[in-house]
């Protein structure tokens, strides 16, 4: 019997953190995940979407700011497969503190990787990358070729991020792959990105506790899909015997507006009677347009989206 494999997980507090450790651990792998000291002292708000898997799951305090906590956690859990995913993920964020998103996204995927190198060299690496790379789109579908136009300070760290992992694949033969995964969303969503505002809110009009959904840009088109899904395809590749980049999407896109549309119809509202654009909530720079061919992952990993965007949209109002 072959022993049993060790995964290490950064961001497991996270939508796709605690998603992936949920598929880690029905393979049968001894899952870790690093978090901040704050979720330890704050278990039930922190450590909400693991809950039900924290009897099952090692957790370490460490600081993605601090290459000696991270390190040691590395130093003493040796995975065999580290999936990175912690970050400041909020596109909006960045706007308001570059410094913080540079230095969590940049110099924490360095410390991973350079942690790695040194104490842990065989280990399969993840590297969360975003089609937030692409940006300002040069190509319709975007595919791996397309070329990177961040729009943020958080898609600048996650072309940074990019570069380092394969900075780290070239010069050191580390086995690290970076997935490009377009939006992916679920009921586990935080609340300050659209789709769950968006759901959330619907929800709340329809019991007559709110009356209004403020948003920012309308016209934005995202390629979404469920996050359920795009966990495996991360722990797909880390299965390939060759360190590659993938792009993750479903193919197909939809405006900001026709995601309301849709989350107030199945209500049975109109999203125009309670959907507004507040000039002050739009981005100083918007990614206006995603769209993202998968094919590669398709043929390579035998991955492809299964739920699309209506049945995600519900999922979520349900929720
Ligand atoms: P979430 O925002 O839900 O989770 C982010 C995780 O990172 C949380 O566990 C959070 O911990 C942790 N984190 C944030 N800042 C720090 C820090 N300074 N030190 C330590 N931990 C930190 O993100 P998702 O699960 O949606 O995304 C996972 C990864 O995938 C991210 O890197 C994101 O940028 C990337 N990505 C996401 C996409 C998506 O559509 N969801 C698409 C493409 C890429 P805490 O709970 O303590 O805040
Ligand atoms: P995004 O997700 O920036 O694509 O990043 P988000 O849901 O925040 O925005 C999507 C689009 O909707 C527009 N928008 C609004 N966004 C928010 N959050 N709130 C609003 O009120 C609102 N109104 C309109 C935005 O301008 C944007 O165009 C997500 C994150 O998960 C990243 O970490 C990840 O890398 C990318 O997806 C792929």
């Amino acid at each position: 019997m072959s022993p049993q494999r060790i995964a290490l997980i950064t961001g497991i507090t996270g939508q796709d953190g605690s998603y992936l450790a949920e598929l880690l651990l029905a393979q049968d792998y001894e899952v870790h995940g690093i978090v901040r000291r704050v979720a330890i002292e704050d278990p039930e708000h922190r450590l909400w979407r693991l809950r039900h898997l924290l009897p099952r799951i090692h957790l370490h305090a460490a600081s993605l700011e601090s290459f000696p906590s991270i390190f040691k956690v590395i130093n003493t859990v040796q995975p065999d497969e580290c999936y990175h995913l912690a970050a400041q993920s909020f596109v909006g964020y960045s706007f308001e503190d570059e410094f913080s998103t540079f230095q969590a996204n940049i110099n924490g995927t360095h410390h991973v990787l350079a942690a790695l190198k040194e104490c842990a060299p065989a280990c399969r690496f993840y590297f969360a990358g975003s089609s937030e790379m692409f940006g300002k789109v040069a190509s319709l579908p975007q595919d791996e070729q397309a070329p990177f136009h961040p729009r943020s300070a958080y898609g600048i760290s996650k072309v940074a991020g990019f570069h380092l992992t394969q900075h780290y694949r070239e010069a050191y033969g580390l086995q690290a792959w970076c997935g490009i995964l377009y939006n992916h969303e679920s009921p586990r969503r935080g609340l300050e990105f659209v789709t769950r505002k968006i759901t959330f809110q619907a929800a709340r009009i329809k019991l007559g506790l709110a009356h209004a959904l403020p948003l920012g840009n309308l016209e934005a088109r995202r390629d979404w899909g469920h996050a359920r899904e795009y966990v495996e395809a991360m722990w797909r590749m880390l299965q390939q015997e060759t360190p590659d980049d993938y792009v993750i999407a479903t193919g197909e896109t939809h405006t900001v507006r026709e995601f309301a549309a849709a989350a107030f119809a199945h209500l049975d509202l109109d999203s125009r009677d309670y959907v507004t654009s507040d000039p002050a909530m739009v981005r100083p720079a918007d990614v206006e347009l995603l769209l993202g061919c998968a094919a590669k992952a398709e043929r390579e990993l035998g991955w492809r989206p299964r739920t699309m965007f209506r049945d995600l949209v519900v999922e979520m109002v349900e929720a």
